[in-house]
């Protein structure tokens, strides 16, 4: 029981209270991340890829200044459609709570309303961090924080976003200590891009060894997340030449036009679709899907191995 207890879909509930695996999942991408209609397909397909692999999903919204873990699919389709759905990192919670709105929750937000209700497993596509330009901006995202405080979470992605300083965000993972795993992989990937060519210095081959991995890490008591990290699937990965001249000419309009802050991803995301004719958005979309696979496999794997952790309702 926690303050999050009515906040729960009852499948979500009966799960944690008998120690079954749960993956949560984050709807700032659904609603600020992919376009209409590929964002409420992915947000299904997500959902889906979690049950196949034996496990709860539990999409994590703010809807009319209530927490909500589980949505039912008009809801999701409320999230994909509407446009006047704030996004919500941690710091926007509890205004957008005490005002009664509704907004989509980014990584930093999902994250600590999972770990909250007792979710110890989250999937997502492209984690946030340090921003190009943020020796000048200072523009760090928040999910850095996050993930440094998380204890015990299990967070699943396609590394950091390719519109950021990606040496600088793996600088700043270390700084905070969360450990950085490649899974199946030696080089952090770059969401949409396969690598970035900066190697990790630890990785898994299964699920298995995930979870083993995760369950010590709970064990010892630290206090931040695990964080795993896998490759777009090879068959989605979009053309690297094209991609990067899209992201240039992202970066250079975010310039001239002044977008900053919590709308620079945003903006730069939708400019890269269009600029790639949708072949990123497909491969957003694949990588999410793939993502929230493997965090329930491990999570199946977890709840076997260590049934007292967070899924059991202790965290
Ligand atoms: N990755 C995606 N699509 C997204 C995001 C990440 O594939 O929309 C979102 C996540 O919710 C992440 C947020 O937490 O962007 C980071 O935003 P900012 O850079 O403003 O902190
Ligand atoms: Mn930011």
């Amino acid at each position: 029981m926690n303050a999050f207890t009515e906040a729960i879909a009852l499948d979500i509930a009966h799960a944690l209270q008998r120690g079954q695996p749960v993956v949560a999942l984050e709807s700032t991408l659904i609603a600020h991340g992919l376009p209409w209609p590929t964002n409420l397909e992915t947000a299904r397909r997500s959902e889906q890829a979690v049950r196949e692999a034996g496990a709860v999903p539990a999409t994590i919204a703010v809807l009319n200044g209530r927490v909500r873990i589980g949505l039912s699919d008009t809801e999701l389709t409320h999230l994909a459609q509407a446009n006047d759905v704030l996004k919500a990192g941690r710091r926007d919670l509890s205004p957008v709570l005490a005002r009664g709105q509704s907004a989509a929750t980014t990584v930093s937000a999902t994250l600590w309303i999972a770990r909250s209700a007792g979710i110890g497993v989250f999937a997502t596509g492209g984690l946030g961090g340090v921003h190009r330009n943020a020796a000048e901006s200072f523009d760090v995202s928040m999910d850095l924080d996050e993930l440094a405080r998380a204890d015990g979470s299990l967070v699943v992605c396609s590394g950091a976003k390719t519109v950021l300083d990606l040496p600088a965000t793996l600088e700043a993972l270390e700084t905070r200590g969360v450990p950085i795993i490649g899974y199946q992989t030696d080089a952090l990937p770059a969401f949409t891009s396969r690598t970035t060519g900066l190697p990790l210095e630890h990785r898994v081959n299964d699920p298995v060894e995930a979870a083993r991995l995760v369950a010590v890490h709970r064990q010892f008591g630290l206090p931040c997340a695990v964080v795993l990290t896998q490759q777009v699937p090879e068959s989605e990965a979009p053309d690297e030449a094209l991609m990067n001249a899209a992201l240039d000419d992202a970066l250079n309009q975010a310039d001239r036009l002044g977008i900053s802050g919590k709308r620079l991803t945003p903006f730069l995301l939708a400019r890269i679709h269009e600029g790639t004719g949708g072949m990123s958005q497909s491969a957003n979309a694949a990588l999410i899907v793939a993502n929230a696979s493997l965090a329930a496999r491990v999570a199946v794997e977890l709840a076997r191995i260590a049934p007292n952790g967070p899924e059991a309702g202790a965290g």
